[in-house]
């Protein structure tokens, strides 16, 4: 396929293509693996997402860091043990169906089909980033889908970070026993996070120290993961540096555990996130 000016194709590690993005709007670099954004700079920002620098770039191993495609489930398979948690589409190789730019920026569609799984992954790099998940059936059957996309944020120092505009929303605290709560004032970070709130609300980062604001606006999700791993589960990632738990933290456009989306044949559904940096 013919790459647009702005884009070109360089192998990271043997037999692993990375799209690199020089637009100018932005710089980011894509992965083939995954449909996985791994960096998105806007011109005149610094780096927007965190990508781990113990990530592993091989086929099947799902790339720390950028934003991983979670599908078609969230966290463990509904009813298979066996089957990879977050599903498959992040650790195997798509394929590129089109690539395109204009003055706006870049823009790459990626699909994947297995079995009764037909995804597409729409990424749009420029001054903003947005990057769209379709589930297609095709099939006679209805079919049921959750997943994340899994938005890894750079920040300055995690503990002077704030999530804003999940006040008051339910959530689902996974650390330790399940438990339901409600959240009081804005999201800090003093310990492991890792939270599924029901909320389709679009959000705020802010970050303190860099006084940079980023808006995370969803569509398709009924569900926000907010998520720090802290030292604790920080040190049992082996592709990741102990000590970057400081330096990031997630926040998911998600479909979750009860709010799966049934998609009837013949129909499709969308889940995106859309990234800008607040001046
Ligand atoms: O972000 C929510 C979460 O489900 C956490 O529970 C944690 O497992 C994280 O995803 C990362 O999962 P991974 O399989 O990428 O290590």
């Amino acid at each position: 396929m013919n790459l647009p000016p702005s884009v070109r194709l360089v192998e990271i590690s043997p037999s692993y293509p990375v799209f690199e993005i020089k637009h100018p709007t932005c710089e980011a670099r894509v992965a083939l693996h995954g449909a996985h954004v791994m960096s998105w700079k806007p011109l005149d920002e610094d780096e927007v997402l965190y990508l781990s620098p113990d990530a592993v770039f091989k086929e099947g191993k799902a790339i720390r860091g950028g934003i991983p495609v979670c599908w078609p489930w969230f966290n463990a398979h509904p009813t298979n043990p066996e089957m990879p948690s977050h599903g498959i589409a992040r650790n195997r190789f798509w394929e590129l169906k089109e690539a395109g730019e204009d003055e706006g920026g870049v823009t790459l569609v990626f699909e994947m089909k297995d079995g009764i799984w037909n995804a597409k992954v729409t990424v749009r790099a420029g001054a903003e980033l947005e990057v769209s998940l379709e589930t297609l059936n095709p099939n006679e059957v209805p079919i049921v889908v959750s997943g994340a996309l899994h938005t890894y944020f750079g920040v300055s120092e995690i503990e002077k970070v704030r999530v804003v505009n999940l006040e008051g929303s339910e959530y689902l605290d996974t650390v330790g026993e399940e438990t339901m709560r409600r959240q009081n004032g804005v999201v800090k970070f003093t310990e492991e996070v890792d939270r599924i709130y029901e909320s389709s609300d679009n959000l705020l980062l802010v970050d303190d120290v860099s006084g940079r604001t980023i808006l995370v606006e969803k569509g398709g999700s009924p569900s926000t993961v907010v998520w720090n791993p802290w030292a604790g589960k920080a040190a049992g990632l082996g592709d990741m540096p102990d000590a970057d738990y400081l330096k990031f933290c997630c926040i998911e456009a998600a479909i979750a555990n009860d709010r799966a989306v049934i998609v009837m044949p013949g129909s499709s559904h969308v889940l995106s996130t859309r990234i800008s940096v607040e001046e």
